[in-house]
C-alpha cells in the first residue's frame, strides 16, 4: 500500500503546481480517470488482499481518494480566483494601496441660496414657513385683491389644473404671496415670516426667466410699520447675502395687494437689476384675513431666488441652474 502514499503525494504536488484549467484537467484524468486513472489501477489491487486485510486496505484507499479529490477542488478554486483578479496566484487585495477617491456631491446652488436667505432673515427674527404649490383661487388671487377680471388670472399666464366640472379651479401657484394669506389666516399679529418655494408661470425661458422658479416672500405685520422699515430690511438682506454695501433702489409700481407698491432693484456692476416687488400690505388684504388696519400695518416683498443667486454667483443665464450640467454645478 506504499503505492497509495506515493500516489497521494504525487497528486498533491502536481495539482499544487497546476497553472491553469488545462493542467488540472490533465491531472484529473491521470489520477482520478474512471477508465485508466492511476487510482483506478490501485483499486484493482484491493481484490488481491486477504479477507483480513481488506477492510483496512479499503479504508486507506478511500482516504487517499478523498484527499486527492480535495486537492483537485483546491487547485480549481485557486486557478479560478487568480483568473478573476488577473493576478496569478498572489494575494488579490493590496491593503497598503491608497483608496479610490469617493466623488462627493453637494447641494444645488438654488438650495444653497434658499438656506442662506433663511439664515439671514432668521437673524432679523423672520421665521421660515411653507405653503402648498397647488393653490386655490382665494389664496392666489381673491384674498390678494386680484379682481375677477384682472389679467393676472388669464389662463395663458397660469398653469391651471383640470378639476371636476363645477368645482373651483386649482392652479400651480404663480407667486409665493399666497403664503402671506395662509399665515395671516391662521395667526394673529405681530408676524415676521419668510417663505421660499417654487412658483410656476408659462413664461418663455430666457436668460432671466424660467417657467418654474423660486421666490422668497417676506411679510412683517406689527403696529407702526413703514416703508422705511422695508427698505432697511432689504438693504440688510442684500448686503448680507451679496457681501459689501449693496445699494437698493425703489421704483414706484403697482400690485393689487400692496399700497404703495414698489419694484426693488439692486446694483450689479454699475447696473441696476430688478429683483422683485414689494410694498405696504394693502388695508383691504389685512381686512380680508380679519386684521384691523387701524391697529397694525405691514410690509411684504417677493424676490426672484434665481435672480439673486445669479447676482451672487455671477451667473449670466438662469437657465444654467436647470441644465443639470455637472461641470456648471460643481463650481458652487
Ligand atoms: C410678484 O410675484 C409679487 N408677488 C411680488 C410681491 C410680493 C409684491 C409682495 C409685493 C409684495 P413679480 O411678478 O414682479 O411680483 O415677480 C417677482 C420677481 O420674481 C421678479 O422681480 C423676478 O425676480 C422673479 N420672476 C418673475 N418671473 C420670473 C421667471 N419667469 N423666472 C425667474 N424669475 C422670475
Amino acid at each position: 500500500m506504499e503505492a497509495l502514499d506515493r500516489l497521494r503525494a504525487e497528486a498533491a504536488a502536481v495539482l499544487e503546481s497546476a497553472a491553469d484549467a488545462g493542467a488540472i484537467e490533465k491531472a484529473r484524468v491521470n489520477f482520478l480517470g474512471v477508465k485508466s486513472g492511476q487510482l483506478k489501477e490501485l483499486q484493482k489491487l484491493l481484490s488481491g488482499l486477504s479477507p483480513d486485510d481488506r477492510p483496512a486496505g479499503g479504508k486507506r484507499f478511500n482516504d487517499a481518494k478523498a484527499e486527492i479529490v480535495a486537492s483537485f477542488a483546491l487547485a480549481q478554486d485557486r486557478v479560478a480566483s487568480s483568473q478573476q483578479s488577473g493576478v496569478p496566484n498572489v494575494e488579490a487585495i493590496d491593503v497598503t494601496l491608497p483608496g479610490d477617491p469617493v466623488r462627493m456631491g453637494h447641494l444645488h446652488p438654488i438650495t444653497q441660496t434658499i438656506r442662506r436667505v433663511q439664515e439671514i432673515m432668521a437673524r432679523l427674527g423672520f421665521e421660515s414657513v411653507d405653503g402648498p404649490e397647488v393653490e386655490d383661487q382665494w389664496h392666489n388671487f381673491d384674498a390678494l385683491a386680484i379682481g375677477a377680471e384682472h389679467p393676472a388670472r388669464d389662463p395663458l399666464d397660469n398653469f391651471y389644473l383640470a378639476v371636476a366640472r363645477g368645482s373651483d379651479p386649482l392652479l400651480l401657484r404663480s407667486q409665493t404671496s399666497t403664503v402671506q394669506i395662509r399665515v395671516m389666516e391662521r395667526r394673529e399679529p405681530p408676524l415676521r415670516i419668510v417663505s421660499l418655494g417654487r412658483v410656476y408661470r408659462p413664461d418663455t425661458a430666457d436668460a432671466t426667466h424660467y417657467p418654474m422658479f423660486h421666490q422668497v416672500e417676506g411679510l412683517l405685520v406689527e403696529p407702526g410699520v413703514t416703508l422705511a422699515h422695508l427698505k432697511s430690511v432689504l438693504r440688510f438682506f442684500a448686503s448680507s447675502f451679496l457681501g459689501g454695501d449693496v445699494r437698493v433702489r425703489f421704483r414706484p409700481s403697482f400690485f393689487p395687494f400692496t399700497e404703495p407698491s414698489v419694484e426693488v432693484d439692486m446694483e450689479w456692476g454699475g447696473r441696476w437689476i430688478e429683483m422683485g416687488g414689494a410694498g405696504m400690505v394693502d388695508p383691504a388684504v389685512l381686512e380680508a384675513v380679519g386684521y384691523d388696519p387701524d391697529k397694525v400695518s405691514g410690509f411684504a416683498f417677493g424676490l426672484g431666488v434665481e435672480r439673486i443667486a445669479a447676482r451672487r454667483y455671477g451667473v449670466a443665464d438662469i437657465r444654467d441652474f436647470y441644465r443639470n450640467d455637472v461641470r456648471f454645478l460643481e463650481q458652487f
